[in-house]
């Protein structure tokens, strides 16, 4: 499960792109943009720092991973059935009646979700509360959580902030998938978040700003974020909604949630193929 190398990372994540690509590509509809600006980090994650057992899914003491911004499942589910948790053709069930992969994640619905979420703002109140949870039966477990930069409009994320400073929450590590646009508009124009890294640090946590398609930056960051004590971390992650397929990215102002046709389908495999796996 652990890929030790940079090359074999950044090959797992078009891996990862294709699946998810093309199930949405499948369904015909789907959050492409957010679910493509977040697969770097979701793979440095699950193939470098997770500590989960894709075999026994609810392993006492394991890591937890909160998908706040739980309208990427798809490029969750992917990397899920990639590790074995269940099928590869279930990703092809995408959204579909009576399917186990509805578009935003839900821990009753599918194997290896940790939290279910979709109504923005919430996710990151509950990684604080099962962060301390693991606190208080002292398993050792570090609890992750991802949130989107629109979603950083919610007020309740800055309530999270607050409280999770306040508990010297030490084992969450958090990242902001900051790809600049959120539904329908830029996040910078709709309510603009920086300076963010100030903001987050006077929240009072360790907060670090990387490229968010930049595989070794990211796994360095998990990695230092991982070594400190008394405070929780935040890895603001400068991303492109939409990465990895050329015209998905040129609807940066338009990609949230859209229709993909047989032909786009067609041409966003071809694209990724050519990036060689
Ligand atoms: C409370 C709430 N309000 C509105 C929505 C509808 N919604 C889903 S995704 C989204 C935009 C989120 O933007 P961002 O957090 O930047 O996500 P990303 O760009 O990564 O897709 C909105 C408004 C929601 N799911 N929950
Ligand atoms: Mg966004």
């Amino acid at each position: 499960m652990r890929i030790d190398n940079y090359n074999d990372l950044e090959k797992k994540c078009r891996e990862i792109r294709y699946l998810t690509f093309d199930a949405i590509g499948n369904l015909g509809v789907g959050h492409l943009g957010g679910c493509l600006s977040a697969i770097d980090a979701l793979v440095v994650l699950y193939y470098r720092h997770m500590n989960i057992d894709p075999k026994n899914v609810k392993m006492e003491g394991r890591d937890r991973f909160v998908l706040s911004k739980a309208h990427a499942g798809p490029a969750l589910y992917s990397i899920l059935a990639d590790l074995g948790v269940f099928d590869k053709k279930e990703l092809y069930t995408l959204n579909q009646i009576d399917t186990n992969l509805p578009s935003h994640a839900d821990m009753v619905r599918t194997p290896g979700i940790d939290m279910t979420a979709g109504s923005l703002g919430q996710g990151l109140s509950c990684a604080v509360g099962i962060a301390i949870g693991s606190k208080i039966k002292k398993d050792n477990a570090r609890i992750y959580c991802m949130i989107g930069d629109g979603e950083s409009n919610e007020g309740q994320i800055w309530e999270a902030a607050m409280y999770a400073a306040h508990m010297k929450l030490d084992n969450l590590i958090a990242f902001t998938d900051h790809n600049k646009m959120q539904l329908d508009g830029q996040t910078s124009e709709i309510n603009d978040l920086e300076p963010l890294v100030n903001k987050w640090t006077s929240f009072g946590w360790n907060t670090y700003r990387v490229d968010g398609h930049d595989v070794k930056a990211i796994d360095e960051a998990i990695t230092k974020a991982k070594e400190v004590k008394g405070k929780p971390s935040m890895i603001i992650l400068d991303t492109i909604k939409g990465k990895g397929i050329s015209f998905i990215e040129a609807k940066w102002m338009n990609n949230h949630n859209i229709n993909v046709t047989p032909e786009e389908h067609k041409a966003g495999l071809e694209e990724l193929l050519k990036g060689g796996f």
